[in-house]
């Protein structure tokens, strides 16, 4: 539950974004106007986008060598000081400028996460392919937790970080993000939407490799489903969401 703002801390993803960095972090920068500290968490990137980073004084860098994008966002996370983190790519798909209204929702409704949902985007940005597995991930991961979520691969979310701290989270790649929402769910934290618009990459490739990504996010759905608690969870779970 999170009631009051004390500090933001957002937490950024980096591989190879040089040619997107700098809208990201200085639109945050100059909009966010919550006590705030920005995070850039790279892994090694050889275009310069460490450099960028480094050249900033109002962001931190840390180099975290190893792959995987659960990783860098695991390391960020462990080392932010806000009450509120929020985890966004570097990429410049998403709008930073939407962190308010998640941050303004999410003290509103006490909530535990605030997810921007990019299903109600008037661009329809999203790849097609990108659109396909989403919205099946999304239906069985709602069917299975009792959850009303519609965009559950938003790598933007605001998160309460005690909530995190609570969850104990080992996937290391694209996978971290449906595991968190599974883990949140067992725990009967709250999880809430909220619109924004997306917009394709402009720099660089893509990191996610669908297939393997695919594989690993539904297996990390029906293990969480198998395990012992879910249904009894589930059941309290969807008593709780509807009436949110
Ligand atoms: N530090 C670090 N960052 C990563 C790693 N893999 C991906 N990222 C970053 O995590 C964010 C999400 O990865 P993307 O490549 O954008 O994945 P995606 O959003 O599915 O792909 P797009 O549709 O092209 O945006 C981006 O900011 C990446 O630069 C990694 O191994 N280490
Ligand atoms: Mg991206």
């Amino acid at each position: 539950m999170t009631s009051k703002v004390e500090m933001v801390s957002v937490v950024i993803p980096t591989l190879n974004e040089a040619g997107n960095i700098l809208e990201a972090v200085s639109t945050i920068h100059n909009d966010l106007s919550y006590p705030k500290e920005i995070i850039v968490v790279d892994g090694n990137s050889t275009d310069g986008t460490k450099e960028i980073v480094q050249g900033l004084g109002y962001c931190r860098l840390i180099v975290e060598p190893r792959r995987g994008y659960g990783l860098a966002l695991m390391t960020g996370m462990k080392n932010a000081k806000g009450n509120i983190i929020v985890m966004v790519d570097g990429d410049g798909t998403y709008e930073v400028r939407h962190i308010h209204r998640m941050i303004n929702k999410m003290i509103e409704k006490d909530a535990d996460m605030v997810l921007a949902t990019r299903m109600y985007d008037p661009n329809k940005a999203m790849g097609l392919m990108n659109f396909i597995g989403n919205k099946v991930i999304t239906t069985f991961y709602d069917f299975f937790f009792s959850q009303f979520l519609s965009d559950t691969q938003s790598g933007f979310r605001a998160i309460s970080h005690e909530a995190i701290d609570n969850v104990e989270l080992k996937a290391y790649d694209m996978a971290y993000a449906t595991e968190m929402l599974i883990q949140f769910a067992k725990e009967g934290f709250s999880m809430i939407e909220v619109p924004t618009t997306y917009k394709a990459r402009k720099y660089g490739r893509p990191k996610l490799r669908r297939f393997k990504s695919g594989i690993e996010i539904f297996s990390t759905i029906f293990r969480g489903f198998l395990d012992a608690d879910t249904f009894r969870k589930c059941q309290e779970n969807w008593k709780q969401n509807r009436f949110r």
